[in-house]
């Protein structure tokens, strides 16, 4: 996307924000702490900007993270809106139960970092950043009520979190410069380190355990470990609870492609896959309907542990 093109986006997204008096924003399933940046962020701004805002995310948020979010300002149920806005989003599908709602709002916008245009929204900009919370930091850049100490934060959690803390490959100078420009703006990123990065509860620490105790090997540079409801149910957590989890295993040196499975419900298993360069997982995630990013992404797979880490690795192996 030319600069030029890209400065068209925004000024058609900022023309449809301002007609708009009441907005809702939404969230991806299988929330992850950029999504709910993004979110957060971009609905308290727009609420400065004097808009009727509702939040929504189809997730259960874990504790954990709730004390950062403040989880008792989403919506569950929709009212009538002007606007629909889907963040750190691909596809109305990654909407949950709001997806038929967003797919036949009339007026609705993509703000995403996600590969690929999928046409759910009317208007789509997905900008090849490390996070979609830069994508709304660039947006809100243009607009005119200030950004305070609060949007600032939590657009740089989304940045903290979906780049691992600045240690993955989608890092580039650019995501150092708006990490500077939310800490210009007052950003806490102390507070956004120590509670979404550092902090993990006892039981998460024995599921990586656990997870350390499952890991197999296959021709020396594929690493996949799987977490059953019977583990998480051992150790006491839930399959939200092992976002960070998945970035472990690709850290594993000689490793070139991870996945770490986590049985959501009976037999069907969230497959978080990642990968060293030059190589692509986006395209094995998009082979069973999932997408996300070159080097990390996600899809949803039915079957046994058995014969979900098979097909797993019989994938990896064709792209290789
Ligand atoms: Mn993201």
């Amino acid at each position: 996307m030319t600069q030029a093109q890209k400065n068209k986006k925004f000024e058609q997204i900022i023309e449809k924000i301002t007609a708009a008096k009441s907005i809702a924003v939404f969230a991806h399933v299988s929330y992850d702490a950029d999504g709910l940046g993004s979110l957060y962020g971009l609905s308290f701004y727009l609420k400065k900007l004097g808009k009727k805002v509702d939040m929504f995310v189809d997730s259960k948020i874990t504790k954990l993270d709730a004390r950062f979010f403040d989880i008792t300002l989403l919506k569950d149920d929709l009212a009538e809106y002007d606007l629909m806005i889907m963040v750190d989003t691909q596809n109305a599908g990654r909407l949950g139960k709001y997806c038929s709602a967003f797919k036949n709002h009339p007026n609705t916008v993509r703000l995403d970092h996600h590969i690929g245009t999928f046409n759910d929204a009317k208007i789509e900009l997905t900008l090849p950043y490390a996070s979609a919370c830069e994508v709304v930091l660039e947006l809100i850049e243009r607009m005119p009520a200030k950004i305070d100490k609060k949007v600032a934060t939590y657009l740089y959690a989304g940045i903290l979190t979906d780049t691992y803390g600045f240690l993955v490959d989608s890092v580039s100078e650019q995501t150092f410069k708006h990490a500077l420009t939310l800490i210009e703006h007052g950003a806490d990123f102390h507070k956004a380190s120590n509670m979404l990065l550092r902090a993990q509860t006892i039981e998460q620490f024995n599921l990586s355990k656990r997870m350390a105790e499952k890991l197999e090997i296959f021709d020396g540079d594929i690493a996949i470990s799987s977490l059953t409801k019977k583990d998480f149910k051992q150790t006491n957590t839930k399959p939200n609870e092992c976002m960070s989890l998945s970035n472990k295993l690709i850290c594993l040196d000689k490793i070139n492609f991870s996945c770490l499975m986590k049985e959501e419900q009976n037999n069907i298993f969230s497959c978080s896959l990642r990968a060293k360069k030059p190589y692509n997982v986006a395209q094995i995630a998009e082979k069973f309907g999932g997408g996300g990013h070159i080097l990390a992404s996600a899809c949803k797979i039915k079957g046994s542990e058995k014969d979900v880490k098979k097909k797993i690795l019989q994938a990896i192996r064709e792209v290789k």
